[in-house]
């Protein structure tokens, strides 16, 4: 490879032994179950089944069934040599209208899937709310009431309890920019609201929820090893060369999309951009004192999440707006206070999501990251590609996806080389499953998934991961 200009398609790189190959997944997208062992409705199901508002009409009623494959599954990932598996808690399945006394039913299935997972020598890491929130707290306002973030740590100490003593790792949100810009602001996610306001309400009760839920954790679990963390997806911003308006854009988003959960989770401040940028949306004052100092709570690792990049420059509102943000067709907008910005299409090639292949983005956040909070330990808690894959006599060759991951991986070992601590990497995704709005549409596996017969065929990518982490380094 030449070091001027890398195309990080790298193999042979050396990975440290206690760094942490596994896969991710999250309750919603591959459980199914959905009305079984006194599970109550999400938000999701609730809005899966909202005519228009998935496509296809897709449901995750079924999924990928994992509730009931749980064994086979375990089996799979021993088998694909996963060091581990950072899955999901459906909060309904624990309490079903999220509040209240626990279902022993639910618990039981998270136990057996941790019992399983270190029976098999694979670490557990647990995400508490990947998104799915139990209806009856939507029916009361969901995350755009403050309440909810209260009942979010009556969970979280719940869980502690139950699972606190065999748990590796504890992450309290998946992306809270989805739950707060997609679910409140464009709509396109559950619970489908359309509402500055509302989004911008949502990222203040998800941080606080973050850091109560943290604190509760904590209280409840006795465990010295264990760790805890958050998990973001950071957007790495750009602008549009020779465009005077660029900085200004990227300001805005990284206010919007980055600041407003590392500046209070990380640094216990709002950043006084953001608040600026979104006066003529809202005044904050669902902020009270005392909140940043409860949000503000020590983690030990904090969780990427990463795909590709943004591109951006201010709209004059003269010229023909450029394309959306590769989130869909929004009736509102996911960028409160900044609906001027123009997201312009970027550089190939795409994935199936249409968003752009950018490995180096992925090295320029590590060491971005690095440089903004130098002591804090880092893992990639997803990163993966869709493509449309077949199963042909028994094989998915997705060398697509082989190449995405060897160039990802590729950029965080550069980073590693650069001094970043990070601690692991997760695949998104273990098997293909629901993705959101685009239903069964979208294949993320590195195992494929028929959706008709349920089984499951390992990928190209599945066979190569496995190797790498057998190496422990990137296979040829
Ligand atoms: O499928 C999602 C996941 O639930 C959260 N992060 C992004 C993935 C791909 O869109």
């Amino acid at each position: 490879m030449n070091e001027g200009t890398p195309d990080y398609r790298d193999s042979g790189l050396e990975f440290p032994a206690d760094f942490v190959f596994g896969s991710a997944t999250a309750a919603y997208q591959i459980e199914g179950a959905v009305r079984q062992d006194g599970r109550g409705p999400s938000i999701w199901d609730t809005f899966s089944h909202t005519p228009g508002r998935v496509l296809h009409g897709h449901t995750g009623d079924v999924a990928d069934d994992h509730y009931h494959r749980l064994d086979s599954d375990l089996d799979l990932m021993k088998r694909m040599g996963l060091e581990s598996y950072r899955f999901s808690i459906a909060w309904p399945r624990i309490q079903a209208l999220g509040s209240g006394a626990v279902n022993p039913k639910g618990l039981a299935f998270y136990s057996r899937l941790v019992d399983g997972l270190l029976a098999r020598g694979i670490a557990p890491i647990a995400t508490l709310y990947h998104w799915d929130l139990p209806q009856a707290l939507e029916d009361r306002g969901g995350w755009t009431n403050r309440d909810t973030s209260h009942r979010f740590a009556e969970y979280a100490h719940h869980m502690g309890e139950a699972l606190g003593d065999r748990v590796a790792m504890w992450t309290t949100l998946n992306e809270p920019w989805c739950s707060a810009y997609l679910g409140y602001g464009s709509g396109v996610h559950a619970p489908g609201i359309t509402s500055g306001r509302a989004a911008l309400t949502a990222v203040h009760h998800l941080n606080l929820a973050h850091g109560l839920g943290l604190s509760a954790l904590r209280d409840a679990v006795a465990r010295p090893a264990t760790q805890y963390s958050a998990t973001l997806n950071l957007h790495v911003i750009r602008g549009v060369e020779d465009d005077e308006s660029s900085p200004e854009a990227i300001r805005r988003i990284d206010a919007l999309a980055n600041r407003a959960f590392t500046g209070p989770m990380l640094r216990g401040a709002y950043p006084d951009d953001l608040i600026a940028d979104t006066a003529s949306v809202t005044d904050w004052r669902f902020v009270r004192p005392g909140d940043l100092e409860l949000i503000n709570q020590p983690i030990d690792v904090l969780g990427v999440n990463y795909y590709s990049t943004v591109t951006v420059r201010m709209w004059d509102g003269r010229t023909p707006r450029a394309t959306a943000d590769g989130h869909g067709e929004a009736a509102g907008s996911p960028w409160p206070g900044s609906t001027t910005v123009d997201f312009v299409q970027q550089p190939g090639p795409y994935t199936d999501m249409g968003w752009n292949i950018a490995p180096d983005g992925l090295e320029e956040l590590l060491l971005s990251l690095r440089e903004k909070f130098p002591t804090l330990p880092l893992m990639i808690t997803e990163n993966g590609a869709a493509f449309p894959d077949e199963v042909v006599e028994g094989r998915v060759h997705d060398e697509r996806r082989i190449d995405y991951l060897r160039r990802h991986l590729t950029a965080a070992h550069r980073a590693m080389q650069q001094g970043v601590d990070l601690r692991g990497y997760q695949v998104w995704s273990l098997m293909d499953n629901f993705e959101w709005a685009y239903g069964y549409t979208k294949r993320f596996g590195i195992v494929h998934v028929d959706y008709d017969s349920l089984e499951r065929t390992v990928k190209d990518s599945g066979h190569w991961y496995g190797e790498l982490i057998r190496g422990r380094r990137i296979p040829e």
